[in-house]
């Protein structure tokens, strides 16, 4: 059955192509850098894709915790799990998530997500699900490119009494974010947490440069993949 599917970057990477997922083109970025091409996980909109995509982060999270446990003095107990999914599109990811977790690991983990417009009445606040403050949490987040919106996030949770316990993303372009190392390993070292990303750019590069992401021909395109290449050089770390 179709749930039972694990993760596959290669079906997700042509899944993204096929739903325009992953576009082609002129896209100006949040960093202001001009990119030929463009992931939006916005367009992640149908079960498959959203069941793809949050069994990747649950697996990816699922080994993290097994990793824990193994490091751990006897790996007897299993640690708790918080998630924390970013508004917008973080909210939906990280509910599904933590049904994926529950549904093909066994591990109950916690969820909650923050609001962008902080409410005045009724439980008040900016913060909604699982109580962060004082936990670890995990950071699941769609794409990084220079780390702006993941340290934004960072400071909510840090605001909220949290720290960050690793940071999961769905695409790693693995640009230079203030210095000259990627925005994830800056994160990685800042923070000292453990970052993973389910695919990064160099597995697109890949998947279009090899026969795997032309099945229906229109993704082979030279220069499109000559344009990826040289934004890499430019930008990439
Ligand atoms: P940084 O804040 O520079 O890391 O950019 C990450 C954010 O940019 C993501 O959270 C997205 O909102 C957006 N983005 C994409 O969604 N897809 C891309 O391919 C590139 C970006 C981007 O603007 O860099």
């Amino acid at each position: 059955p179709a749930q039972n599917v694990s993760f596959s970057s290669h079906q997700f990477i042509q899944l993204a192509l096929d739903n325009q997922v992953l576009k082609f083109g002129e896209f100006v970025l949040k960093s202001g850098r001009i990119s030929p091409y463009f992931f939006n996980a916005g367009l992640l909109a149908t079960g498959e894709m959203l069941s793809l995509l949050a069994r990747g982060y649950a697996d990816a999270l699922a080994e993290k915790m097994a990793e824990q446990m193994a490091a751990s003095n006897n790996g007897a107990e299993q640690q708790e799990l918080v998630i924390f999914g970013a508004a917008y599109k973080g909210i939906p990811f990280v509910a599904a998530t933590a049904q994926a977790l529950w549904l093909h690991h066994g591990i109950n983990a916690k969820w909650g997500y923050n609001r962008k417009e902080a409410k005045t009445h009724g439980e008040g606040g900016n913060l909604v699900g699982a109580d962060v403050s004082g936990k670890a949490v995990w950071v699941l987040d769609d794409v990084i490119t220079a780390g702006t919106a993941m340290r934004e996030v960072v400071e909510i949770l840090e605001q909220a009494g949290a720290s960050v316990a690793g940071i999961i993303v769905a695409l790693d372009r693995k640009e230079k974010g203030q210095n000259d190392h990627s925005a994830i390993q800056e994160l990685a070292a800042t923070l000292e947490v453990p970052v993973h990303a389910l695919v990064n750019i160099d597995d697109l590069i890949s998947y279009l440069a090899d026969d795997h992401g032309v099945q229906s021909g229109q993704y082979k395109d030279a220069t499109q993949l000559a344009k990826m290449q040289h934004y890499r050089e430019q930008y990439g770390v």
